[in-house]
């Protein structure tokens, strides 16, 4: 049997991460947990990491598309908050978003992760932050590393 997974630590990794300024009280903890997992599990240089700040959650895709292209990075990490409002706007936003990230993944075969969190409302969305469901940032940024090292394993596989 040949097994192939990913590690987590990814000590010459560059990472670029793509954050949304809408919400920004919730996704400046989304950053510190993302940043933080990268140095302190993934052994991530600080010169190795980029941070894009973009309007809102639906210019992500843009900017991620862009960050790939430029061959800068090995993944990105796309962090932001949709919060459901009385109108139909969270479900183009979060659908596009979500939908515009996977395409570029697939386009270029480089990790995306979706750090992008999609709530009924700003308390789920602060659960989620960094307290008591703990922080989607950090959790994007380490899967992010994890497909750096497991799609360099597969490459190498024989
Ligand atoms: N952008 C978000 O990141 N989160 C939201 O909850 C949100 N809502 O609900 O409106 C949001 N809207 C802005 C959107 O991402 C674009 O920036 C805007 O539509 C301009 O293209």
């Amino acid at each position: 049997m040949n097994l192939l997974e990913g590690v987590v630590a990814a000590p010459n990794a560059r990472i670029a991460i793509a954050i949304a300024r809408f919400n920004h009280f919730i996704n400046d903890s989304l950053l510190n947990g993302a940043i933080g997992a990268l140095k302190r599990i993934g052994q991530v240089k600080d010169e190795n990491i980029t941070v894009a700040w973009v309007p809102g959650a639906y210019e992500l895709a843009l900017a991620v598309n862009v960050l790939a292209d430029s061959k800068k990075y090995d993944a990105v990490v796309a962090l932001g908050t949709i919060i459901r409002g009385s109108t139909a706007h969270f479900e183009f936003v979060a659908g596009e978003c979500s939908a515009g990230l996977s395409a570029v993944a697939s386009r270029t075969a480089m990790p995306v992760s979706f750090g992008v969190l999609t709530t009924e409302n700003i308390e789920q969305a602060i659960e989620r932050a960094g307290t008591k469901a703990g922080n989607k940032g950090a959790e994007a940024a380490l899967t992010a590393l994890e497909m750096i090292n497991l799609l360099q394993s597969i490459k190498a596989a024989k």
